[in-house]
């Protein structure tokens, strides 16, 4: 397979097959620890790298590689590496780029999870990130240093939507010093709607848990970069620092969400667009971050470098605080819930749960108000889906 010859839809579904020996269409689930080897030799050949083949299931398993090999082909990179979780994922990849005395430079709005690792794990192993508003490209250009070995963004942000320039950011950082790894966490978009290596960076990230599994039913994550990249992420950042291996089951439920990525993510995004237009005209609403509306910030960039807008929004509600979690609370179809990308639609309160991990001033910092309701737009019909939010919004009123 080759991203540029073939059409994603091709793509998700056959990319990747591992041929197996009782000619299954489905590649199996190997569900094993570790592989048999003929002899000892060749135990001690495939230890030393100079005879392909698994040896443990941590270090690779035939239904892992599957997965990764439709990754790599999805955002049009050399290799990937499966892991456990999109932290997993993030993690790995971090540890690999980096040593103590190395600077990071990051956007100032980032999963929660992610601004804890930087801001709180990192530096305790001699690692210091310097979080910047990636919308001003002058502030991330100052901030780079000879100490940089990673700039480190998602786009759009998780919760506030912010879209980011990648291939300026690529540039102001390649341009500055070439060697600095560019990591892009491309969550929010899946590799149907962006592909960010193709824009110049050098590394991506997915939670895998989201749009690329889809069902709700797995936590997992990939790393995509060159061959070089993916070898240390494996035999570093996985086998030795993190050990957060993907399971074989999760693979295979991957796989088979996979299939229809290209399907699931156009329909989120037409809901999405048609519940933004009815929001931002909801005299309840104060403001809808949706990269769709022509009226948000980043409609341009986002116009620029994403195939459509994808299924995920936030709102401010002008209401109190009490008030706006009486309206939720008594909605119908949509559930109170964090993690995204799913079917059903989700909705949840940055402050208090995903971005529990930033400070009342780190969180206003990052325009994470008190009132910013996150909603994951899912794949119910859109009219029940707005109607859900008129009867909560009404009583706002
Ligand atoms: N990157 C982004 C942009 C995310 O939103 C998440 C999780 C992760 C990475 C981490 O992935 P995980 O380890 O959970 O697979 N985001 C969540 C959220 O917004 N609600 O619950 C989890």
């Amino acid at each position: 397979m080759d991203c540029k010859n073939l059409g994603f839809a091709t793509r998700q579904i056959h990319a990747g097959k591992e041929a197996n020996s009782a000619g299954a269409l489905v590649t199996p689930i190997y569900q094993t620890s570790t592989f048999e080897f003929e002899s000892v030799e060749q135990g001690g050949a495939r230890f030393a790298g100079k005879e392909e083949g698994y040896i443990y299931s941590r270090l690779g398993n035939p239904s892992l590689t599957q997965v990764e090999k439709k990754l790599a082909d999805l955002e049009c990179a050399e290799a990937c590496a499966a892991t456990a979780s999109g932290m997993g994922a993030i993690s790995a990849a971090l540890w690999s780029a980096t040593k103590a005395g190395d600077e990071v430079v990051a956007s100032d709005t980032l999963y929660g999870c992610t601004f804890a690792l930087l801001s709180h794990g990192m530096p305790n192993f001699g690692v210091a990130t310097k979080f910047v508003d990636f919308a001003d490209l002058d502030a991330v250009k100052e901030a780079l240093t000879e100490k940089t070995t990673v700039v480190y963004l998602e786009t759009p942000c998780n919760p506030t939507l912010k879209v980011v320039d990648i291939a300026a950011v690529a540039k102001i950082a390649h341009d500055y010093n070439p060697a600095i790894k560019v990591i892009v966490d491309n969550t929010f978009c899946s590799p149907y709607i962006s592909n960010p290596l193709t824009l110049g960076a050098d590394v991506v990230v997915h939670s895998a848990t989201k749009y690329i599994n889809g069902h709700g039913d797995v936590i997992a994550g990939f790393v995509m970069s060159d061959a070089e990249f993916i070898n240390r992420v494996k035999m570093f950042g996985i086998k030795d620092m993190t050990g957060c291996v993907m399971s074989p089951f999760n693979a295979f439920l991957i796989a088979r969400g996979l299939k229809t990525l290209d399907i699931r993510v156009q329909r989120h995004s037409e809901n999405a667009m048609k519940l933004a237009k009815f929001l931002e005209s909801h005299p309840a609403v104060e403001k809808v971050y949706y990269p769709g509306l022509e009226s948000f910030e980043g409609h341009e960039i986002a116009k620029k470098q994403m195939r459509m807008f994808g299924g995920m929004m936030s709102v401010e509600l002008k209401a109190s605080r009490e008030a706006v979690g009486k309206a939720l609370n008594e909605m119908e179809l949509a559930t109170i819930a964090v993690s995204l990308g799913d079917a059903e639609t989700l909705i949840e309160h940055p402050a208090t749960m995903t971005h529990s991990t930033y400070s009342p001033e780190e969180l206003k910092a990052s325009g994470i108000s008190e009132g910013l309701v996150r909603i994951s737009v899912g794949l119910e019909d859109a009219d029940d889906i707005i109607a859900d939010f008129k009867t909560a919004l009404d009583k706002l009123i």
